[in-house]
């Protein structure tokens, strides 16, 4: 296993630019929001100081009414489409000054990264002081989540583009695609340049994509005017467990840094909503499993994927309800002949094994369940996740994702798919190497 972490190290090291992480050379050039939380959890394993600086540097992109932007762009590559111009965000006035950036966010991880750093550095005191430093820019997002992404205050927050759900193409958004009429757009992506388009979404699904986004371009990204007229409109459970997740650390770390009442008090009311409305309106008594609720058309979208177990992670179910989650996993994305855990369910036919977020095995919501079944006593199953992971990696390296089926390896053909010397696979492999 030493080998292992080395060679994590070396690609955290080679991916670092200075004050910020890309999640891998060419195929993505800048820095995101929710790999950079991740990252973090890695550079804190030996070097501190690196895991600070990206999260200060994350924070620093914050604009003036708490958003935090899916992408930063620091610099110039053109290796990335959609860039800079074409986001155009300095039509929102509160946009950041100092950095270009998306105008649309990705899930709130950075509060409970905030938390994992505390757990892994020794110096206690040091990393307090630090988190002391920038908590309230967290805190500042989650209040800029709940005032402005929940229209109906049900304690559920809305994502308006399926970039911001992390899941970018998952078989989720097919339904709330085919009621958009995208324009054919022409341009020139850059993605298909570095990576086999087979594993890439196709050039439909970028339509979507673009119109979704000419739409809130349309209305300088005002965020009344997306919840009144974005064709996409979507509570994710993912989304909304990293946000629950995190106020849960808001809370634990405000409570050792001291006062900060009124904080706590705002965090606990939160949650309490919250996680109410989470079992009640994402949870699915027949799938057994929650799910995704489209905000738009009014209608849950009755499929499971990956991000349906993150409700573990943030503590979400009870016992017993988490006990039927599980069963449910393993009935449809378990078995022996797949490395858990598959992006989508393996018993649909919308599953592809090959395509991105519609089949393949990502690391980070292995990590994420991996915790959450921790938590929950289900220790053989978050051992497997684990070694499954590990098994992955060592077989074909550090990519971005991997095929779910066993059989495919054996032939010795099998690589990764998506970007290679992925940044946060390196960093979570190292977290989970270094944790019992
Ligand atoms: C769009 C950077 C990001 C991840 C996302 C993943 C992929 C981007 C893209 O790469 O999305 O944000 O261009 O495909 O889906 O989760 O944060 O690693």
């Amino acid at each position: 296993m030493e080998g292992l972490k080395k060679k994590a190290i070396e690609i955290l090291k080679n991916n670092w630019q200075g004050s910020f992480t890309i999640p891998c050379a060419g195929l993505y050039p800048f820095q995101w929001k929710w790999d950079s939380g991740f990252i973090a959890i890695g550079l804190a394993h030996f070097d501190m100081a690196k895991a600070k600086k990206e999260i200060s540097t994350l924070l620093d992109a914050q604009w003036g009414n708490g958003f935090i932007p899916h992408i930063i762009f620091h610099n110039e590559s053109d290796t990335y489409f959609p860039g800079p111009d074409y986001h155009s965000t300095y039509l929102h006035p509160q946009a950041s000054k100092k950095y270009k950036s998306t105008g649309m966010t990705q899930p709130p991880v950075t509060g409970f990264v905030l938390q994992e750093l505390y757990r892994i550095e020794k110096d206690k005191e040091d990393t307090l002081l630090f988190i002391e430093k920038v908590i309230d820019k967290v805190y500042e997002n989650h209040n800029y989540f709940y005032q402005n992404r929940d229209p109906f205050h049900e304690g559920l927050v809305y994502i308006y583009h399926n970039w911001e759900s992390g899941t970018d193409n998952s078989p989720m958004w097919d339904d709330i695609f085919e009621t958009m009429n995208s324009p054919e757009y022409s341009f020139k992506r850059r993605d298909t340049a570095h990576v086999n388009p087979e594993q890439r979404p196709s050039k439909r699904e970028y339509d979507h994509y673009l119109h979704i986004l000419e739409i809130a371009k349309e209305h300088h990204y005002d965020d009344k005017k997306i919840a009144e007229s974005s064709p996409f409109l979507v509570q994710d459970p993912l989304f909304n467990s990293m946000l629950i997740k995190s106020n849960q650390s808001l809370i634990e770390l405000y409570a050792l840094i001291g006062n900060n009442h009124e904080k706590i008090g705002q965090l606990k009311e939160w949650q309490k909503k919250s996680i109410r409305a989470f079992n009640e309106k994402l949870y699915d008594k027949e799938l057994g499993a929650y799910i995704h609720y489209d905000l738009r058309n009014d209608k849950s979208i009755k499929h499971i994927s990956s991000s349906s177990f993150a409700p573990l992670f943030a503590g979400i179910p009870s016992q017993e309800r988490a006990q039927r989650v599980i069963d449910t996993l393993e009935e449809k994305f378990g078995g022996k002949d797949n490395y858990l855990c598959a992006s989508f369910d393996t018993t649909s036919d919308k599953y592809n094994p090959v395509k991105y977020w519609r089949g393949p095995v990502w690391i980070n919501l292995n990590w994420i369940l991996y915790y959450g079944l921790k938590k929950y006593g289900f220790q053989d199953l978050a051992l497997q996740i684990k070694n499954d992971s590990i098994e992955l990696v060592e077989k074909v390296g550090f990519y971005e994702y991997f095929d779910p089926r066993k059989e495919i390896y054996r032939s010795g053909d099998c690589k990764g798919y998506g970007g290679r010397n992925f940044s946060w696979t390196a960093a979570l492999i190292l977290d989970l190497l270094n944790k019992k």
